[in-house]
């Protein structure tokens, strides 16, 4: 092994510092104190490791390793350091400090690559401050728009752009972020799994060949707030009632569509918000799932029609629907995925092909460039949760696999 297990943990445990929500797993969002404590951690092992460091305009940490052809596409790895509320150590860490230990591999073994190699840490891609999601990567590739900047807000009514403005970046200049197609030859990120298929079978390595496609959409279904004692069932127009039965509907469609489809409620807010008065306005977001785009559409039809039937069977009740964020199914490139297998093979680590469930970075930076997809095994398949663990030495597993990828490929 090239890789150090020692600072691989030594990596993890000084991001896992930087927590709002310490005793009760780890919640970093994006633009926050915790998030510029541990950029500053990244950007200094970067330097340490020898890279020309930059932060691009929207907050994406790029440490770069010049190669002898610096015009040539770069290989690119890395993945995000913010985090859900309340979530583990390892769910986008595992991918930064991935970069971090080849960038230190590289250094130590004097490799110099003929293609430059950037190590990225990618902020907002929880989407757990401001809603969305995959937001450095959209960045990067085009997919961000000035009205999100101006209309995603987190739960303080702060927009993206006020909290970028706040953390020292100009929101106006977000399209700088840009790389264009053919800058990038490979983005590999290093994942955890997230789920219970490589731990159930003593699998060291997952090699992602498809990313599920998501759409996440806002609801706010507006009723009127009334007294909970006096007012008569057959009067009322309960906004939480209905969004509860679009929730089921979501639910059921999400079952009857099936190809692994999946469908989550796991944010609701509830106005006036006390428990002796009617709800006039809840809102409400549903993660819609699956490798086949045709059943997320299917589910949020299913949503659509329900909502529809609600309001047209009582005046009383409205309702708004927002995208959020919708990516389609993505498959990695095959000629990544085989020297992914071939790195595994060579470093006598047993690998599997796999879907992934989660969504990644990876699937938006594949508007631009050929990507690569490495998990390693969850503990119990637990994540977005203080329970997530991988341990360090099947961390290292995928961390030894991607460094190898990365110099064949840097170094072709
Ligand atoms: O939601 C996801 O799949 C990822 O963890 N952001
Ligand atoms: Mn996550
Ligand atoms: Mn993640
Ligand atoms: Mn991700």
């Amino acid at each position: 092994m090239r890789t150090n297990l020692e600072r691989i943990q030594r990596d993890v445990e000084a991001l896992a510092a930087f927590n709002s929500t310490p005793g009760a797993g780890l919640t970093r969002f994006s633009f926050s104190e915790e998030h510029r404590k541990a950029q500053d951690y990244i950007v200094a092992e970067m330097e340490k490791a020898g890279l020309q460091v930059r932060v691009d305009a929207c907050g994406t940490v790029i440490g770069r390793l010049e190669g002898e052809d610096p015009d040539a596409a770069v290989i690119m790895t890395g993945s995000h350091y913010d985090s859900v509320r309340n979530g583990g150590n390892f769910d986008g860490p595992a991918g930064v400090i991935t970069g971090l230990e080849t960038a230190r591999v590289f250094q130590e073994n004097k490799i110099r690559p003929r293609r430059p190699v950037e190590f990225i840490a990618m902020v907002e891609e929880e989407g757990a401050r401001f809603g969305g999601g995959l937001f450095a990567s959209r960045a990067m590739t085009g997919r961000l728009t000035a009205e999100e900047l101006a209309t995603f807000t987190d739960a303080d009514g702060v927009t993206t752009g006020e909290a970028m403005r706040a953390f020292g970046l100009d929101p106006a200049a977000y399209k700088q972020a840009v790389r264009r197609r053919g800058e990038i030859k490979n983005f590999i990120e290093l994942h955890i799994e997230q789920g219970p298929v490589l731990e159930a079978g003593g699998i060291q390595v997952g090699i992602v060949e498809t990313i599920v496609g998501i759409k996440e959409v806002e609801v706010t279904i507006t009723g009127r707030p009334d007294h909970a004692g006096t007012t008569p069932m057959e009067m009322r127009a309960d906004a939480f009632l209905a969004a509860s039965k679009t929730a089921i509907a979501a639910n059921e469609a999400a079952v009857r569509v099936g190809e692994g489809t999946v469908a989550t409620v796991g944010k609701v807010e509830v106005k006036p918000g006390s428990f002796n008065i009617v709800p006039g306005k809840v809102t409400f977001y549903i993660d819609i799932r699956s490798k086949k785009l045709a059943c997320v559409d299917a589910v949020l039809d299913a949503v659509k029609e329900k909502l529809e039937e609600l309001t047209a069977e009582n005046e009383g009740l409205s309702y708004e629907l927002r995208m959020m964020l919708a990516t389609d199914p993505v498959d990695t490139d095959p000629h990544v995925c085989a020297a992914l297998e071939q790195s595994a093979r060579e470093l006598g680590l047993s690998s599997k092909r796999m879907l992934s469930g989660a969504g990644h970075d990876a699937m938006v930076m594949a508007d631009v460039t050929d990507i690569g997809l490495v998990f390693v095994p969850s503990r119990g398949g637990r994540s977005h949760c203080p329970e997530e663990w991988t341990d360090y030495d099947l961390l290292q597993n995928g961390i030894e696999t991607v460094c190898a990828t990365v110099e064949k490929l840097a170094c072709d």
